[in-house]
Order: C-alpha cells, then sequence, then structure tokens
C-alpha cells in the first residue's frame, strides 16, 4: 500500500501519549506484525466523538481507528485486524501462529486461529465493568490521567457510566478486585504451562497474543507495581511470554512502557 496509515491512538487528555487502551494495543501489535508503516495521533475520547465521527462519516467510530491513503477509515480492533490479514498476503497471518505468510495460509486454518481470536477477544480483550475485573479494578488509576474540564466532565458523566457509576466506581474494594483479577490469569499460566516456549496463537505469536498483550499493557501503562504482581508474578512461563512481546519489534512495546511517568 502506498502511503502512511494513519493510527488513531486513544489520548487520555490533549497532549498526552499516555497509550492506556487494551483496544487499540491490539492494534498497535497488529500493524507491527505486519510490517506496516504507520503513523499514530493521538485522539481524546470528545475527538473520537467529535472530529473523527464527522471526518469519517461513521458516528459510532471509536479507539482504536486506522485511516488508509485514500481517506477511508476503518475502526474497531477485530476488523482492522481481519483487513490487515488480507491487505497484507505476504506478510506473516495474524491468525494461524505458524509464521507463516497470510497468501499461503489454508482457508480452514485462518478460520479456527480467528474463531479463537474472537472468542478471546469477547472475553477476557473485553472491557465491559461488572462483567470483567479490568475496567474496574484500574478505574482509580485511569482517572487520574484523565484531564481538562471538559474531558473530565465526560469521563465522569452518567452518559458515560450509568447512573452514579463513577461513584460506584471510584468505591470499590480493590481487595476483592485483585483476587479476582489473579484468577483470570490462572488459565493463561495454564495454557504456557502445556506448550512451552509457544505464544497462545501457536509457535509465532498472532492476533490471540495480541488481544491478552492489549490487556496486560492496560494495566502495566495504569499501574506498574500492581500488574507486576498480577500477571510477571504468577508463573514463569506468563513473565517469559510478557518479556517476549515487550522485546517483539525492536523493543516497540517496552520503549512505550518506559517513557511513561508513573502515575502518582
Ligand atoms: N470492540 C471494540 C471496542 C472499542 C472501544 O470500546 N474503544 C473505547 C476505548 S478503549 C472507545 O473508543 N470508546 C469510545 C467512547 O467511550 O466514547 C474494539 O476492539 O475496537
Amino acid at each position: 500500500m502506498d502511503g502512511v496509515i494513519k493510527f488513531y491512538e486513544l489520548a487520555p487528555s490533549v497532549g498526552s501519549t499516555h497509550y492506556f487502551s487494551p483496544n487499540t494495543w491490539k492494534t498497535r501489535m497488529g500493524l507491527l506484525h505486519k510490517g506496516v508503516k504507520f503513523e499514530t495521533i493521538p485522539a481524546t475520547l470528545l475527538d473520537f466523538r467529535g472530529d473523527l465521527a464527522r471526518r469519517s462519516n461513521q458516528p459510532k467510530i471509536s479507539a482504536p481507528a486506522i485511516e488508509l491513503p485514500d481517506g477511508t477509515f476503518i475502526y474497531d480492533s477485530f476488523r482492522i485486524a481481519e483487513w490487515l490479514e488480507t491487505a497484507y498476503p505476504n506478510a506473516p497471518s495474524l491468525f494461524t501462529g505458524d509464521g507463516k505468510l497470510s497468501s499461503e495460509a489454508r482457508p480452514e486454518h485462518v478460520t479456527i486461529g480467528k474463531n479463537y481470536a474472537r472468542l478471546t477477544d469477547l472475553g477476557l480483550g473485553a472491557s465491559k465493568p461488572e462483567w470483567a475485573v479490568w475496567f474496574d479494578l484500574f478505574f482509580s488509576q485511569l482517572d487520574k490521567l484523565i484531564a481538562g474540564d471538559d474531558h473530565r466532565a465526560y469521563f465522569m458523566s452518567d452518559v458515560r457510566h450509568g447512573p452514579q457509576g463513577y461513584q460506584k466506581l471510584m468505591a470499590l474494594d480493590r481487595q476483592e478486585y485483585i483476587r479476582r483479577a489473579k484468577m483470570n490469569i490462572q488459565p493463561l499460566v495454564q495454557v504456557l504451562r502445556e506448550r512451552p516456549q509457544e505464544y497462545f496463537q501457536g509457535t509465532h505469536p498472532g492476533q490471540v497474543d495480541y488481544i491478552i498483550f492489549g490487556r496486560y499493557a492496560y494495566c502495566r501503562t495504569l499501574d506498574a507495581t500492581l500488574t507486576k504482581e498480577i500477571w510477571n508474578d504468577q508463573g514463569e512461563e506468563l513473565n517469559d511470554w510478557i518479556e517476549k512481546l515487550c522485546q517483539a519489534y525492536d523493543g516497540h512495546a517496552q520503549q512505550l512502557f518506559d517513557s511513561l511517568p508513573v502515575i502518582e
């Protein structure tokens, strides 16, 4: 593809590049996997609701979104992954986990890999409060990142979280959520233990890995100490997998993590 793809990353406030969104991380890793040249453009929640909704002519646009050189917008991390898979056939498949090119992949292999990724995406990869622990547990850290009167008003509003939603999220028993978050991680440790040295997608990383890594990155960008306790300290296998993905693509994720200020 000629020209650079624009990758709209979710920024917590104007001027901040503290990228925390689990969904945008899925796309960031997918773009790197396919070797796509892309330019990161920070956009706040209000930019998505206003400017980007207008320019894309897609009122429900959410983060992540990409804009192709011809002006076409694609949003939703899974839709973007499916698009990348077909638009870049001469790069490794995102769904087979065998390191082979998409053009060489058997369609049924891609379908199975895609179903596995989708199930993970709608499960551990999803952020819905009350069903997933992640959004709730890290909410008070995220709250500290959201700056600017307009952004704070929108972030705290009942439109986003339902009646008294913000107050309820801020008042949670975090210890109970930490316990449940650790339970969520157990299946991951187990799978890696059963298939030593492999990735979730297979012998090579794929969309399933990027979805899980997106969840990790969300935690890591909001609270590094708690993330170590919940993720890295639960098993050597998971710790090794995290390390491999942090160092992948010239240490892209590691560099981003290292550049973040600690949220006090
Ligand atoms: N399933 C979607 C979820 C996207 C999503 O919920 N993005 C959030 C940020 S992490 C968003 O942009 N929300 C817009 C809003 O709340 O106004 C995906 O994977 O792309």
